[in-house]
């Protein structure tokens, strides 16, 4: 059945993709992110049948508030929302971090994830949808003082707890935790990581399952090199 889905972070990289790849299998998106530009092109190359944008920030609730309100006013309802936008870290570690950077990182990666958490959880439960929520390997293990590591720890956490918050409405939450991603993400080509489209099958994957099946977690890691 065609899905409605939601993605924030789609301008680019893991969301772009996963918005391709989504009305590639027959689903429509709705795609969120503050570059207007970008999300133009990419509905332009999806079908303004198939995909509509609307430029919004995050970590503003009225902003993300208007992307949902678009969703709900052309489909009349949601049946997945992928909250996807995240920032990286400009420097490793605490010591030679920039707090300005370790501000944005928190307002990004944490508090914009709750804002979109909060829009979707009562449009999930009418749907029994689901809400998937970009997370990363970098929240899975210690790496010394990264302060970006610690905002994908939050959402480990944030989506066991979302995930009580919604027990018995049939609605479900999934963290996908990607490895390493060759996206704009990093300032460098990282051609020895994942592709942004080996996410958006796993992504595609949590949606093809049927209400009665659950998956907490996904972690996608590359393969290591050949011995
Ligand atoms: O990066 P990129 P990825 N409001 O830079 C958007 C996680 N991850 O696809 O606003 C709204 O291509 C930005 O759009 P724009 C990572 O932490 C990655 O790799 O127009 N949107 C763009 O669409 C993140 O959570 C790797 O600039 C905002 C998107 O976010 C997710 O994957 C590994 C925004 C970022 O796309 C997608 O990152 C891993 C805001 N305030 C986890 N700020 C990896 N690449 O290796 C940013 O484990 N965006």
């Amino acid at each position: 059945m065609s899905k409605i889905i939601v993605i924030t972070g789609a301008s680019s990289g893991i969301g772009a993709a996963t918005a391709r790849r989504a009305v590639a299998a027959g689903h429509k998106v709705v795609l969120g992110a503050r570059s207007q530009a970008k999300l133009a092109a990419l509905v332009a190359e999806l079908g303004a049948d198939k995909a509509q944008a609307v430029a919004c920030d995050v970590t503003d609730l009225a902003s993300q508030q208007g992307l949902f309100d678009a969703a709900l006013a052309a489909h009349g309802r949601i049946d997945a929302v992928f909250a996807n936008a995240g920032i990286g870290a400009t420097a490793m570690g605490t010591e030679n971090g920039d707090p300005e950077n370790f501000r944005q990182m928190i307002d990004v990666n944490i508090y914009g994830l709750t804002l979109t958490a909060k829009l979707a959880l009562p449009v999930l439960r009418q749907s029994r949808g689901v809400l998937l929520l970009t997370g990363s390997l970098a929240g899975q293990e210690v790496l010394p003082g990264s302060v970006y590591g610690a905002t994908k720890w939050f959402v480990r956490g944030y989506g066991e707890n979302l995930r009580a918050e919604l027990k018995g409405t049939g609605a479900r939450v999934t963290v996908i935790n990607p490895g390493m991603v060759d996206t704009p993400f990093f300032d460098t080509p990282k051609p020895e990581g994942l592709r942004p489209d080996d996410i958006a099958r796993a992504v595609l994957y949590v949606l093809d399952q049927p209400a009665s099946v659950a998956i907490p977690v996904m972690n996608v890691y590359p393969t290591p090199p050949l011995a």
